[in-house]
């Protein structure tokens, strides 16, 4: 079932050609810090705010900071959980992601029954999300136990996501790491995009607008950015990354 947070963005990317999505690790900035970026991000047009990471574990930490953020802002507060730590109350939404290529089952269907319970409690709303890890060498790939696309295959990152579209999924998150040096390419995500169907997220080391205009352009529908921040980027800078994959529409 299609819920208020999957409708918001769809709403959204008829405006707007592609959307920004922040993520904010609860274990990197504190609650007035990440509070601070998240009302700063929301001004510069922001569509979504993430919330978790492979890392992320304290959840009386993610918790306070979900909870804080939301009080000053409007956008959905989207939980992204490495692990059943990462379901917390007073978010919108949830990435509900099976990591389709990770080695290990708890990965790809565990960690799924066991926070799908704590999920339904809390009223988050579930995306259907297929996570696919590119690359290796980041946390996401060896937390996850992940055996990495590689870069250059983009018709295995196509096959996983028909995949995924077969198996309901109405979300694929093409995930090269946080801060990792390559970015997943604009062939990739051209190859997904011809194949699947639903909404398209992009991440992992996007720190400038010349990639975000080409993953864009290549049809992704969101791109996620938090390294970039966190690394003291200016939000002058995120603005204009903002505005260009948001314009050309
Ligand atoms: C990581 O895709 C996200 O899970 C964002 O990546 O931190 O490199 O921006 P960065």
């Amino acid at each position: 079932m299609v819920g208020k947070v999957e409708s918001f963005l769809k709403s959204e990317l008829e405006k707007k050609n592609a959307l920004l999505f922040v993520l904010i690790d609860s274990e990197v900035s504190n609650l007035e810090a990440s509070s601070k970026l998240a009302q700063d991000v929301e001004k510069i047009g922001a569509s979504a705010i993430l919330v978790g990471g492979s890392s992320a574990t304290d959840q009386i930490e993610m918790s306070q900071v979900v909870k804080g953020i939301k009080q000053n802002i409007q956008i959905p507060i989207i939980l992204f959980p490495g692990n059943v730590t990462g379901v917390v109350p007073d978010a919108d939404a949830i990435l509900f992601s099976s990591l389709m290529n990770s080695e290990n089952p708890y990965f790809i269907t565990q960690a799924q029954a066991l926070a799908a319970p704590s999920v339904a409690k809390f009223g988050l709303e579930p995306l259907p999300t297929a996570y696919l890890v590119i690359g290796d060498g980041t946390s996401a790939w060896f937390v996850g136990s992940a055996r990495g696309i590689p870069f250059e295959k983009p018709k295995i990152a196509a096959a996983y996501s028909l995949a995924a579209q077969f198996l309901g999924m109405r979300f694929v998150y093409l995930e090269a790491g946080s801060g990792a040096k390559s970015n997943v390419t604009p062939e990739m995500v051209k190859t997904v995009r011809h194949t699947f169907n639903g909404f398209l997220i992009v991440g992992g080391g996007i720190k400038d607008v010349e990639t975000a205009e080409s993953l864009v352009g290549a049809g992704a529908d969101a791109l996620v950015i938090g390294t970039f921040l966190e690394k003291g980027g200016s939000l002058t800078k995120l603005e204009e990354i903002a505005k260009a994959i948001q314009s050309s529409k």
